[in-house]
């Protein structure tokens, strides 16, 4: 364990002459205190209505700036929302900005991280262009995007860091200088005391300490999660002294562990720039545990803490407030005079409150400009209308509502229109005319970015068809992915695969067989059992500009990934409103083996979890590389489910297996029928074209549709299609009652206006409700069968045409 508590002494003069230090000394303290203002401003700005909640950096501000000092170009940060001081000091953000997230400002260029989308607190910078294409990260500094669940930030960190050492070890990557010069580059993590109780922290040190990365992990240790005292959340009260054996040693790779107290400016300088210089220089992970950080208004702006400190703990973290510590020290070691250090603390204040009024004003002055459009309008509109009072009204009110929003404009004006449903003037023509922009504005505003949508989503690939020579060769499906994968890590240095027992046996069912020995550990390797971080390995490796493919080695385990994959992966691009991306592709088999835990299909919860990601379900494995290889020229994130059955079933090899294309959204017609559409996916495919045998016979003609890209769901409208012709539409997988089919008769039925078509009621056939016993019986009778299929089709047949059936 290296200690760290040295007495107050300076930090390291280096060449610097005294008056030199005391600039580079009293920029840091007004730093502190302009952090600090903003603090207190914000929750008074939350306490008097102007903006609805707030969670400051307050009591945390000394350490963010010794931190800052050796946070360099290139380097990424993944933290948490106490870090406003550490962003201030890097330039990654500044006053105005942290007063536009608070009041939600809807705007890049106020707002970059999330363009009001994120509440305040949570930092990030822009990676991407306007056209989505990549910045140079190598030449500016770089904060992944925050989220709100604790912890969260931990799985992403460690890909952010494993990115460097992937740069500095593979010598084919040395021309991808916007994203890391020989992998010098640190990534830094914050993380409140409390949060280390989760999961997600612990797995993060593990892998962390398995992968030696240059991964610097700081803990803002205030002794509280919310009301909760560190006794409730940490052995021993003391995460340090917990993860002791983290610390490396002659015997083996660790962490290189840091201990000092957040009020103590010079040692917190001292040890950040130690600790940095090992994981920089040699790729080690560090460990900072920030002691004895106070919370100077509490954790947030929703309740007090008196409530649950007690007086002597309040006293002492008024005393051990860090900037009184500082003014302190800088007293008692003759760096400034009193007289100093008030006018920095004055000037703070000042500026801090002319940051905040200039932007309320850019705030509400567009709101204001709305107000006065719509209210002319509406006035317009009244002056003709028969509901005139009432309208006048609504003008009335919205223009005497204190800080109107634009929620205000659109009741008014949306209960005009109703109000004027049975009249026509011009006036309401042009209301609507403008109704209908400023709806494109604030759709804009609020719901644009799901995707990326920059000319490398996956949805502008162009499609390039599979090619087969006359004596194509038949092989196992295992060998078609794995020539799929070949050929992408044969043609960019960028991919990489990594997952649970995926490098040296090249995956359980072989799809990377052999190709650790072809390219590298570096390249393909094996992973610790840790789905989390898997999924959060990919996503910072993405970020940095790799092509991670990160495998789950079942879909039933992906559980363990989700809340990552959910909170983080998918919600990246809307939450950063395009500023963010990470093209990370997510492979896991699933649907089809034996027992509870080995042939889940969860799709419905997949589907709903996961809006902001592509979910592919291919029946085949040369379906599934055509989607590889489709995802690999696109920059969009996805979750390629395999059929876990069908690894040994022989398929043809295309000529063109690393170039082919499968365009997304686009289901397959597999068998052309006139009676009903069957419209189903993965593994059910081969159970639906048995039962289509049986009812072939039967005088049943059944039109087959793998839908096999779920998310996005047939651009086309192939399967209304298809219904205009049946007339009958049976949805069929292997998920729990009203889960994928559900989803799968919503869009048919209600975004492809399907129901117009039918003349029998639509069904869904599925599993039980429970998981799928185990045994061949135990699938049998969880799972829908062929003769389900059969009976159930039937009875549709009979439904309509019940002398015939
Ligand atoms: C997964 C999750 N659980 C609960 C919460 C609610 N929550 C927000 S902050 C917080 C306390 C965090 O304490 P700590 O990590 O010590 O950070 P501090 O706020 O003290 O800096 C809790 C429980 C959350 N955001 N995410
Ligand atoms: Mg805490």
């Amino acid at each position: 364990m290296s200690s760290n508590n040295k007495e107050h002494i300076a930090p390291s003069t280096g060449h610097l002459s005294f008056e030199d230090f005391k600039q580079v000394v009293l920029t840091d303290y007004r730093i502190a205190n302009e952090s600090r203002q903003a603090s207190l401003l914000g929750r008074k700005e939350v306490l008097t209505g102007k903006a609805k909640f707030g969670i400051f950096g307050d009591g945390k501000e000394v350490a963010q700036i010794a931190m800052a000092k050796v946070f360099r170009d290139g380097d990424f940060r993944s933290g948490y929302y106490r870090d406003q001081t550490f962003m201030f000091a890097t330039g990654m953000s500044n006053v105005k900005e942290f007063f536009a997230q608070l009041y939600a400002l809807p705007s890049v260029e106020a707002e970059p991280c999330s363009a009001g989308r994120s509440m305040n607190g949570h930092f990030g910078t822009r990676s991407l262009n306007d056209d989505g294409t990549w910045k140079n990260l190598t030449a500016m500094k770089n904060s992944s995007a925050d989220i709100s669940p604790t912890a969260g930030q931990m799985p992403r960190l460690v890909g952010l860091a494993q990115a460097s050492k992937i740069y500095r070890n593979n010598p084919e990557l040395s021309s991808f200088e916007s994203f890391s010069l020989s992998g010098n580059e640190v990534a830094f993590g914050t993380i409140g005391n409390a949060s280390t109780s989760e999961g997600h922290f612990f797995e993060a040190i593990n892998a962390a300490g398995v992968l030696q990365i240059p991964m610097a992990i700081s803990v803002w240790d205030d002794g509280y999660g919310i009301s909760v005292h560190a006794k409730y959340q940490t052995t021993k009260e003391n995460i340090s002294e917990i993860l002791k054996g983290f610390q490396r040693d002659e015997h083996g790779n660790g962490f290189e562990i840091f201990r000092v107290k957040g009020w103590d400016y010079a040692a917190l300088c001292e040890t950040y720039e130690k600790a940095i210089k090992i994981c920089r220089e040699e790729h080690v992970p560090v460990f900072i545990h920030v002691q004895e950080l106070t919370q100077p208004q509490g954790h947030s702006t929703s309740g007090s803490h008196e409530r649950y400190k007690s007086k002597e703990r309040l006293d002492w973290e008024a005393e051990y407030d860090c900037i009184k510590q500082m003014r302190d020290w800088m007293l008692k070691s003759a760096i400034a005079t009193e007289s100093e250090l008030d006018a920095i603390e004055q000037d703070a204040k000042k500026y801090v409150r002319a940051c905040q009024k200039e932007v309320w004003e850019a705030f509400n002055q567009p709101i204001k400009q709305e107000i006065a459009e719509a209210s002319v309008m509406l006035e317009q509109l009244a002056a003709s209308s028969a509901a005139s009072a009432e309208i006048i009204n609504l003008v009335n009110n919205l223009r005497s509502t204190v800080d109107a929003i634009r929620k205000d404009i659109l009741v008014a004006v949306r209960k005009s229109l109703r109000l004027t449903r049975h009249e026509n003037s011009d006036a309401k023509r042009n209301l609507q005319i403008w109704l209908n922009q400023y709806n494109n504005e604030n759709y804009d505003r609020y719901n644009s970015y799901l995707f990326t949508d920059t000319e490398s989503s996956a949805l502008n690939i162009p499609e390039i068809k599979a090619q087969y020579s006359e004596d194509a060769k038949m092989l196992d499906g295992r060998e078609i992915v794995q020539a799929c994968f070949d050929a992408a890590f044969a043609r960019d240095p960028r991919v990489l695969a990594f997952g649970e027992d995926v490098g040296k046996i090249g995956d359980v069912n072989q799809g990377f067989a052999g190709l650790q020995e072809k390219y590298g550990e570096i390249r393909i390797s094996d992973t610790g059992i840790r789905e989390a971080t898997i999924i959060g390995q990919g996503i910072g490796l993405a970020m940095r500009g790799l092509r991670p493919i990160a495998e789950i080695q079942y879909l039933d385990y992906l559980l363990y990934g989700l809340q990552t994959l959910s909170d983080d992966l998918a919600s990246l691009s809307y939450r950063t409103k395009a500023g963010q991306k990470a093209p990370l592709i997510v492979r896991t088999r699933g649907h089809r083996l034996e027992g509870i835990w080995h042939s889940g299909s969860p799709i419905g919860m997949i589907l709903h979890a996961l809006r902001g990601m592509h979910v592919l379900v291919p029946r085949n494995m040369t379906q599934a590389a055509g989607f590889y290889n489709t995802l690999l020229k696109a920059d969009e994130p996805a979750l390629v489910i395999e059929c876990l059955n069908g690894y040994r079933l022989k398929e043809a090899l295309p000529d063109n297996i690393g170039e082919f294309t499968l365009p997304l959204g686009r289901p397959e017609i597999l068998r052309e029928g006139n009676d009903i559409t069957l419209v189903t996916y993965g593994s059910c495919i081969r159970i639906a074209e048995e039962a289509i045998q049986e009812l072939e016979q039967m005088g049943i003609s059944v039109e087959l549709i793998d839908v096999q890209s779920l998310l996005p769901f047939d651009i086309h409208h192939i399967i209304s299609d298809s219904i205009k012709k049946t007339n009958k539409v049976l949805f069929f997988d292997e998920d729990v009652p009203g889960g994928a089919t559900s989803y799968m008769m919503q869009q048919v039925l209600e975004v492809q206006n399907g129901y117009y078509f039918l003349d029998a009621a639509p069904r869904t056939l599925t599993a039980k409700a429970h998981r799928p016993a185990y045994g061949t019986d135990g699938d049998y009778f969880s799972k829908p069968s062929a003769d389900d299929v059969v009976e159930c089709v039937y009875e549709m047949m009979h439904e309509t045409n019940p002398s015939k059936y």
